[in-house]
């Protein structure tokens, strides 16, 4: 399925709810793995099972329009990559936001951009070029930072969860515990149980993910790189030249600093002693 522009425009205008849940990112990072969890949540631990589409069961938005969200049976959960701005509001309805960071974040925006041939003229495309359209916020649902900061800005706010995908990978239990516990008590009680907290965490797991792909997205034609692709933190360290890593990195503190967003992968990203700008 592609983004039909009626479909796009009434996901636009979708009045939320007030037990309505959203998962919202910015593309490639993390959206498909957190939709899962959500998804075993409410279904007492099993795993999203082949033959079902995760993006039917917990709609992208902007995808399917707003008219088929509204249909659905409460509890809603949406997956949207809106902007903080653009996203549907209602202050009894929920926020799931999952932060990448955008070395690892481009890197997966080019593989899925080169695989989808069904949507983008690019198969043959270079990352060279894309990490060039990445910089110029040339690529769907446009800049990067538009789209973090205002969400890290609202981080704190009761009805938002702010999770980061690096955090998921370090630990994936403690994530499901936090997001159980966000959506409420009956989803918290759940994962007190021994067998459905373990079942969620070995299924949410990359190599479970991995497994029977067609359950994320049936557009990839055989032979193509999986959707479910790397699962890694670092993996922008075997794709980006001196050069691309000098000048994310300063887009990074030229967008960042001063907001809370600067720190949030201090850990992870090249500090400026490492590419020979001072300290
Ligand atoms: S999309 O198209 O915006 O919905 O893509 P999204 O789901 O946000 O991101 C896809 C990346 O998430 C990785 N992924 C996972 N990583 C770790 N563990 C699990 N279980 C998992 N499931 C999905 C997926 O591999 C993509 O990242 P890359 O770096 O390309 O591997």
């Amino acid at each position: 399925m592609g983004f039909p522009p009626e479909c796009f425009d009434s996901g636009l205008a979708y009045q939320a709810r007030g037990g309505d849940t959203f998962i919202v990112t910015y593309p490639k990072c993390g959206t498909t793995w957190t939709q899962h969890i959500v998804w075993m949540l409410c279904h007492d631990g099993k795993p999203l099972p082949l033959g079902k589409n995760i993006n039917l069961e917990v709609p992208h938005l902007e995808e399917v329009g707003g008219e088929f969200v509204a249909a659905l049976p409460e509890p809603r959960f949406i997956k949207t990559h809106f902007t903080y701005e653009l996203v549907p509001h209602h202050p009894e309805a929920k926020y799931i936001y999952v932060a990448r960071n955008p070395f690892d974040c481009v890197v997966s925006f080019y593989y899925h951009t080169k695989g989808f041939v069904k949507h983008y003229n690019f198969a043959e495309g270079s990352f060279a070029s894309f990490f060039e359209c990445f910089m110029n916020g040339e690529v769907d649902w446009g800049d990067y930072f538009e789209h973090l900061i205002p969400w890290v800005e609202h981080r704190d706010d009761a009805n938002v969860l702010f999770l980061t995908y690096e955090d998921m990978k370090t630990n994936l239990r403690s994530a499901v515990k936090a997001i159980a516990a966000f959506l409420g008590d009956s989803y918290a009680t759940k994962v007190e149980n021994p067998e459905i907290i373990e079942s969620i965490v070995e299924h949410a797991s990359f190599s479970s993910m991995s497994k029977n792909q067609s359950r994320w997205s049936s557009d990839r034609p055989a032979g193509m790189t999986p959707f479910v692709r790397k699962g890694e933190v670092g993996d922008w360290k075997s794709h980006f030249s001196a050069s691309q890593t000098r000048q994310l990195m300063q887009k990074f503190r030229e967008r960042t600093t001063g907001t809370e967003a600067a720190n949030l992968w201090s850990d992870l990203l090249p500090s400026s002693r490492e590419q020979g700008l001072g300290p």
